[in-house]
């Protein structure tokens, strides 16, 4: 199977009350994991690559690999460049074949958010690829309305953004954040804010960033293995099946994986420390990710929908 861009795929997830998996990749154990656990759920499947994924692997070996793995599977796969920062990156990925990108300029004002995007969106229409761009911001905030009203993305000018940048998909910010300590208080995600986006921009895909559920068992698979995430606080899995259904149309897993693949190997550290060969932590720890990811898609609705 080619690669192929977002469009269709939005379009499907919208009209069916569901969203795409979104997970990031950066070496081959876990794009393995990953295209494996889409191909067993026959689920369409995003693939992302953040800035610092590409500066680690190298964009030949991911372009390459992401290729390897299509041969393996006949599920949509989408490539996708995760937050980048600049129209320069932007290019680079289409040019290399990467099939649909983010450029993310939400910490500028607004109107410079605009004309980046817009630059963009010129650019890699022309060549066929989709943009996702970002309005708001995503920090883990306190329970204030005020501190949420600064953050969180404003559905005016959310309507305003679209119109005026023509992207194709829009990152909002309503209470989720990246990482692993994603709430102060009392986990809450402002579904009201959604309802009006999505009813201002009828049809309109919308991406939930920082989505990770960070599970209590994940955690402490790396905290009885010599681990130190005390705390951690993700995305209630209640809350992601909900916004799936809604105009949520791409849900982004780092977070999660990143913690199953630790937690893995560590473990196969602890319990064989006279063991030295690579094969023998990162296939556990693939096996961990592939997991994830299954309950990833079915969670979200996009299971059996490839
Ligand atoms: C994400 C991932 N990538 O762009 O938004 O978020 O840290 O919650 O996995 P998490
Ligand atoms: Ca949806
Ligand atoms: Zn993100």
């Amino acid at each position: 199977m080619p690669l192929v861009g977002t469009r269709e795929m939005f379009k499907k997830a919208y009209e069916g009350g569901y969203a795409i998996g979104a997970f990031n990749v950066n070496n081959m154990e876990l794009l393995q994991a990953i295209v494996d656990a889409g191909t067993e759920e026959r689920s369409p499947l995003i693939l992302q690559v953040s800035a610092g994924a590409r500066k680690y692997a190298r964009q030949e070996y991911l372009i390459h690999l992401v290729k390897a793995a299509m041969e393996t599977t006949d599920i949509p796969v989408a490539l996708h460049l995760d937050h980048g920062d600049s129209f320069e990156l932007c290019q680079a990925c289409v040019d290399g074949g990467f099939s649909s990108v983010m450029i993310d300029a939400s910490h500028f004002p607004f109107e410079e958010n605009v004309a980046l995007t817009k630059k963009v969106v010129d650019y890699t229409h022309a060549k066929g690829v989709p943009v996702e761009a970002e309005l708001g911001k995503l920090t883990s905030t306190s329970d204030e309305p005020g501190a949420r009203e600064a953050v969180y993305t404003d559905p005016d000018e959310a309507v305003k953004f679209v119109k005026q940048t023509g992207c194709d998909s829009l990152a909002i910010s309503i209470g989720t954040s990246h990482g692993a300590y994603k709430f102060k208080g009392e986990a809450t995600l402002d579904f009201p804010r959604l309802e009006k986006i999505q009813n201002l921009l009828p049809g309109y895909p919308i991406v939930l960033h920082g989505a990770s559920s960070v599970p209590a068992e994940l955690v402490e698979i790396c905290n009885k293995y010599g681990g130190k995430l005390p705390g951690t606080r993700g995305v209630p899995e209640e809350f992601l099946a909900r916004a799936a259904k809604m105009a949520v149309c791409k849900i982004n897993v780092d977070t999660d994986l990143r913690i199953a693949m630790t937690g893995a190997i560590r473990k196969a550290f602890a319990e064989n420390p006279s063991e030295f060969d690579p094969r023998k932590y990162l296939g556990p720890a693939r096996e961990a990710v592939k997991q994830v990811v299954k309950g990833k898609v079915k969670l979200f609705g996009c299971a059996g929908k490839a």
